[in-house]
């Protein structure tokens, strides 16, 4: 149960930290049974929090983050795991969640992460067995139901960007709808952080076509804040750059960003393409440079708290 950010963490390695943290700080970090991946894998969601709001009729806001929906974007559970750390076992942080509330969930992918320790180091998809192909997986970032394969989405099971054989098809994206039906009825999240790699980019819908949302001064200007802060952190000194995915990528339909935006009740929804460091390949984020990367990123965090805390 000890995390180090030196070096990479199996799966079972992070649900037992998550339940080492929650056993021994029960006042503030409570675990969610999230869901069951497609091969069985327990998906633990863990909640910050110093308790209900003193107004009933005002609740705190959420912000909820997640991560490694893409199995070899290796450094997104480091980052999600490093808030939780800084959050539950860092004193001096325990402002950051007297007036907001957090939900973590640092594997979305538990099944192709596993795989991509044990067999093949470039998996992006699910481990989910197809009708009709001997290909593998869906690409759950193209398997959510708004515009689903509109565009930048394929429907055939060999495609690393497969959607899937209809939206929601895999257990994993399904459990991730089914929070936000169950746990936002309210409106009670106001933030919404996915980890992806690579790039160095904060990312916003729309990302199933090449359109801007009508509220894209806010996500534009809390988003220049936020990479503002990263830079100034001043341990890895990544420039990032703030778009629509469409416009700073390319268009995909089926993300979860749009899908929490347009169908989960959050306006404020950002894909975080975290960087590779000085790797020569992507997604390769040498061991030594886990540490700086997430510690930028966790001011970027405070950032983004800082101003959802202000707001609501
Ligand atoms: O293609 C993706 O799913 C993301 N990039 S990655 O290299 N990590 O695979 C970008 C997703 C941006 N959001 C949407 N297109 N909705
Ligand atoms: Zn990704």
């Amino acid at each position: 149960g000890h995390v180090t950010f030196r070096s990479y963490m199996f799966h079972h390695e992070m649900n037992a930290y998550l339940r080492r943290v929650a056993a021994q700080y029960p006042n503030i970090a409570t675990l969610e049974h999230f869901g069951t991946s497609y091969e069985g894998r327990e998906m633990l969601l863990i909640r910050v929090s110093s308790g209900p709001s003193s107004n009933p009729d005002v609740p705190k806001p959420t912000i909820f983050i997640d991560a490694g929906i893409h199995a070899r974007e290796w450094i997104a559970p480091p980052a999600a795991l490093y808030i939780i750390q800084q959050l539950v076992e860092n004193p001096e942080n325990a402002a950051l969640y007297e007036n907001v509330d957090w939900a973590i969930i640092p594997c979305l992918n538990p099944d192709g992460y596993q795989y991509t320790q044990e067999e093949d180091r470039w998996w992006r998809k699910t481990r989910s067995i197809n009708a009709n192909s001997t290909c593998i997986g869906t690409d759950g970032n193209r398997n959510f139901d708004y515009y689903w394969m509109h565009l930048g989405a394929s429907n055939s099971p060999c495609s690393d960007i497969f959607a899937g054989p209809e939206a929601f098809s895999e257990p994993e994206t399904a459990a991730l709808r089914d929070w936000f039906l169950t746990n936002n009825a309210n409106n009670v999240v106001k933030l919404y952080i996915t980890f992806h790699s690579y790039g160095s980019m904060l990312l916003y819908p729309w990302g199933y076509d090449r359109i801007v949302p009508d509220d894209e001064e806010d996500l534009l200007q809390l988003g220049n804040l936020v990479a503002e802060a990263i830079y100034n952190a001043n341990t890895l000194r990544s420039e990032y750059i703030v778009n629509t995915s469409a416009l700073a990528l390319y268009e995909a339909a089926g993300g979860s960003d749009d899908w929490v935006k347009a169908v989960g009740g959050v306006d404020l929804s950002y894909t975080i393409e975290l960087p590779y460091g000085d790797s020569p390949l992507p997604f390769m984020n040498p061991a030594y440079q886990i540490l700086p990367t997430v510690q930028e990123t966790w001011a970027g965090i405070i950032a983004f708290h800082d101003f959802i805390e202000e707001r609501f």
